[in-house]
C-alpha cells in the first residue's frame, strides 16, 4: 500500500485530548519532567470533546476552603443518585482533589462568577459554580499545548499496541490522519486513554436534518471503551446508560434552570406530577424513592410515566423566573455558551421562554463515565484507601498493565463532569509516570506484522469502497459494501428496539436483549464490509466499529444485570424490581480478544464512606 507510516516513540501517550487527556497532560510533565508526553486527538484540543462549544457550569466543586461540602459528601450524593452502586475508591479520590483543579482554571483566566456578598464562587446547586465558559476547551488545551512535548491532532486513534514480550501489557497505540491519510504508529510505555463517552449507540430523537444535535457531543464515538474492551480490559456498569431530561429537540440541559432560575416542571394541564408517581416508585425501589436529592433516574421516571399515562407534554416554567430580567439573561446565556442549538430551536420555532413555557423530553439513552453514571473501565484505585479487590497497582490503571483512564473512560465514578474528568486525568498520569519510573529500561517487543496488520485493517474500508463502487452506476446501495451511515443506523434501531431505547419507553426484557445480541454480532461481521469513499467516511468507519462495540457491552452487561435497578434508565420487563439481595454489586465483562466472547462477573460494592 503506498502508505506513508509516522512513527512516534514516547513515554506517556495520551489518547484523546478533552477533559481528562488535557489533564493526564499537565500533570505528567509535572511529575515526569524528562519523560516524552505526547497527545493524540481526532480533532484539534482546542476544540474538541464534550466541551468543544464550552460550559456554564463546573459541576464539581467541593467549596472546601470555604467549609461548604467535604469530599465524603460528595460520595454520599454521588452513591445516592446511582442507587448505592459506584466505586467510593475512585469517587473520594476524585473529590479529595478536584477543587484544585478548579483553582488551576481560574488560575488559567476561565470567568468565574463570583457571588457579590461572599466573594466566594457563584453556586448554581449544592455542587455546581457558574463560569462564563465558552472559553472553557481553549484554556485547558492551552495547559496541555504548555506541558506536552507534541501534540498531534487529527489522529483517529483505532487500537492499541500490546507489547508482545509479555501477555498483557500495552505497547501503544495506532491510527491515521484523517487529513493526510498517513498511517501513525506511537509506541509508548504508558497509555492513558481519554476518549470520551458515546452518544448514537441508540437511536436519537433528532432523526434526519437534526441528527447531529444530540445531547451529548455526535463525535463522541465511544473510543475509550472500545480501545479498552479490544485490548482486553475489563469493563463494569455498561449497563448503566444515561437518559437525562432535556429541553426539547435542541437538547439544552436543565440543571442551570432547576437549580439556579429555580424553574419547575408540570404536565400538559398545567399540573405537578412528580408526587402522584411516588407510590409507584417505591413499589419498584422500595426506600431509594425517600432520599434526598431524588435520584436522577427516578425524576426521569415519573416524567416518563406521566407521558405514557397521555398527560404530556412536560414543560418547564420559565415565565415566572424570566420576569427578571437578570434571569432572562442567564437563561440565554447558558444555551449561547454551551449548547447554541437549543437557542436556535427556540428562535426558530416562535419560542420566547418569557412568554411560553417551553417543552421538555427525555433523551435517548448515552454511555459515559463521567456524568450521572458509572459506564467504563475497571480500574485499580488508590493505594491508601482502596479494598484489595479494587487495588491491583496503579491508581487508575485498567486491568491490562500499563493501561491508564480518565474521564468517561473510568468506569463507577458517577458526577465527575468537566473539573473530576479533568482531575482523574491528573490522578492517572501521575500514577502512569511512577508505573514508566518502575519500569526501569525493561525492553518491549512491538512487532512490524503487528503493525503491518492493523494497518491492513485500518484502511480495508477505503479498499471495499474503491473496489465495490465499480458494481453501482449511482446511489449509494451497494451489494457489496455498507457506507457508515446505514451502518450507524441499523446499529441505532437495534439498540432502540431490543436494548431500551426511547420507541420502547426504556423498555427490554432477556428474550429481547438475547435476540439484540444475535443481530449486533451479525452486524459485527457485516461491518468487515464497510465502505469508506474518503479519510472522513474512514473516520466515521472506525467511529462506528468503536460505537458497536460499546453497544455490545451495553447489552451484555443489560442481560446479565437481572433487576431493574434505575428506573427512568432503563426497565428489564421481566424483572421490574431493583433487587438489593441479589444485585448490590458492581458488574464486570471481559471480551476475549481472540475468540470475542463476553465474560460476566460480579464485585462486591464497598461502602468506604459511612
Ligand atoms: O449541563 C479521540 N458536561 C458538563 N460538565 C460540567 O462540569 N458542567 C456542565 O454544565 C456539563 N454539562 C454538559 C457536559 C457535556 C455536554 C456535551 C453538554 C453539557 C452539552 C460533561 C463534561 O463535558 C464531561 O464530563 C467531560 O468533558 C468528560 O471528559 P472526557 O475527557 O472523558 O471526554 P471529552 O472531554 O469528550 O474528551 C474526549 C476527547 O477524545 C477525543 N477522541 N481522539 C483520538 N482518537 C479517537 N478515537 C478519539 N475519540 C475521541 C475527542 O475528540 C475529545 O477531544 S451539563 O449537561 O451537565
Ligand atoms: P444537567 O444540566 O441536567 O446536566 O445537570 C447539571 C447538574 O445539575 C448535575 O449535577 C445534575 O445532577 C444537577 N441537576 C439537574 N437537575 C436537577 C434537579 N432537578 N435536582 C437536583 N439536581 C439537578
Amino acid at each position: 500500500m503506498g502508505i506513508k507510516t509516522v512513527y512516534e516513540d514516547c513515554d506517556v501517550l495520551v489518547v484523546g485530548g478533552g477533559m481528562g487527556g488535557t489533564g493526564a497532560a499537565y500533570e505528567a510533565r509535572y511529575w515526569g519532567r524528562n519523560l516524552k508526553i505526547v497527545i493524540a486527538e481526532k480533532a484539534n484540543i482546542d476544540r474538541s470533546g464534550a466541551v468543544a462549544q464550552g460550559l456554564y457550569a463546573i459541576n464539581c466543586y467541593m467549596g472546601t476552603q470555604w467549609g461548604e461540602n467535604n469530599p465524603e459528601d460528595h460520595v454520599r450524593y454521588a452513591r445516592n443518585d446511582l442507587m448505592g452502586l459506584v466505586r467510593e475508591d475512585l469517587a473520594f479520590d476524585m473529590a479529595r482533589h478536584v477543587d484544585s483543579a478548579v483553582h488551576k482554571f481560574e488560575e488559567w483566566g476561565l470567568p468565574f462568577m463570583k457571588n457579590a456578598k461572599t466573594g466566594r464562587y457563584l453556586r448554581e446547586g449544592k455542587w455546581q459554580i457558574m463560569i462564563h465558559g465558552e472559553s472553557f476547551k481553549p484554556i485547558v488545551a492551552n495547559a496541555a499545548r504548555n506541558s506536552a512535548d507534541k501534540i498531534y491532532n487529527r489522529i483517529m486513534v483505532t487500537h492499541l499496541l500490546m507489547d508482545e514480550s509479555k501477555g498483557n501489557r500495552v505497547g501503544g497505540a495506532v491510527g491515521f490522519n484523517v487529513r493526510t491519510g498517513d498511517y501513525h504508529v506511537f509506541r509508548a510505555k504508558a497509555v492513558i486513554v481519554a476518549a470520551g463517552g458515546a452518544s448514537h449507540i441508540f437511536k436519537p430523537r433528532s432523526v434526519g436534518e437534526g441528527m447531529g444535535r444530540t445531547w451529548y457531543a455526535p463525535w463522541s464515538s465511544g473510543s475509550a471503551y472500545a480501545l479498552s474492551i479490544q485490548a482486553g480490559a475489563k469493563m463494569t456498569q455498561m449497563e448503566n446508560r444515561i437518559v437525562l431530561a432535556r429541553f426539547k429537540d435542541g437538547y439544552g440541559p436543565v440543571g442551570a434552570y432547576f437549580l439556579h432560575l429555580k424553574t419547575y416542571t408540570q404536565n400538559g394541564y398545567g399540573n405537578e406530577y412528580e408526587s402522584t408517581w411516588y407510590d409507584d416508585t417505591k413499589a419498584m425501589v422500595g426506600e431509594y424513592i425517600d432520599h434526598q436529592p431524588t435520584p436522577t433516574c427516578l425524576r426521569n421516571h415519573a416524567f416518563i410515566q406521566e407521558v405514557k399515562a397521555g398527560r404530556g407534554p412536560i414543560h418547564m416554567v420559565t415565565k415566572e423566573a424570566f420576569q427578571d430580567p437578570h434571569l432572562e439573561e442567564v437563561g440565554w446565556e447558558n444555551f449561547l455558551g454551551m449548547t447554541v442549538s437549543q437557542a436556535v430551536v427556540w428562535a426558530s420555532q416562535d419560542i420566547d421562554p418569557k412568554y411560553i413555557n417551553p417543552e421538555l423530553t427525555t433523551s435517548e439513552p448515552y454511555v459515559m463515565g463521567s456524568h450521572a453514571t458509572c459506564s467504563g473501565a475497571w480500574c485499580s484505585g488508590p493505594e491508601d484507601i482502596s479494598p484489595d479487590e479494587y487495588q491491583w497497582g496503579y491508581n487508575r490503571m485498567m486491568t491490562v498493565d500499563g493501561l491508564f483512564g480518565a474521564g468517561d473512560a473510568i468506569g463507577g465514578t458517577a458526577h465527575a463532569f468537566s473539573s473530576g474528568s479533568f482531575t482523574e486525568g491528573r490522578l492517572a498520569a501521575k500514577a502512569a509516570v511512577k508505573y514508566i519510573r518502575d519500569l526501569r529500561n525493561e525492553n518491549m517487543e512491538i512487532s512490524d506484522k503487528q503493525i503491518g496488520d492493523f494497518k491492513q485493517t485500518i484502511f480495508q474500508p477505503m479498499e471495499n469502497y474503491t473496489i465495490g463502487r465499480n458494481e453501482i452506476t449511482g446511489g449509494t446501495v451497494s451489494p457489496s459494501y455498507l457506507l457508515p451511515i446505514q451502518g450507524l443506523q441499523r446499529l441505532e434501531k437495534v439498540m432502540d428496539e431490543y436494548v431500551g431505547g426511547t420507541s420502547v419507553n426504556y423498555m427490554t426484557n432477556d428474550k429481547l436483549l438475547e435476540r439484540g445480541i444475535q443481530l449486533l454480532d451479525v452486524m459485527e461481521e457485516d461491518f468487515e464490509h464497510i465502505g469508506a469513499e474518503d479519510l472522513h467516511q474512514l473516520q466515521r468507519a472506525w467511529e462506528l466499529k468503536h460505537r458497536l462495540l460499546t453497544a455490545q457491552s451495553v447489552a451484555q452487561h443489560t442481560l446479565f444485570r437481572e433487576e431493574t435497578r434505575w428506573p427512568g434508565y432503563y426497565y428489564r420487563g421481566d424483572h421490574m424490581k431493583l433487587d438489593d439481595e441479589n444485585w448490590h454489586c458492581l458488574t464486570l465483562s471481559r471480551r476475549d480478544p481472540e475468540s470475542g466472547e463476553w465474560q460476566m462477573e460480579k464485585a462486591p460494592v464497598y461502602h468506604i464512606v459511612d
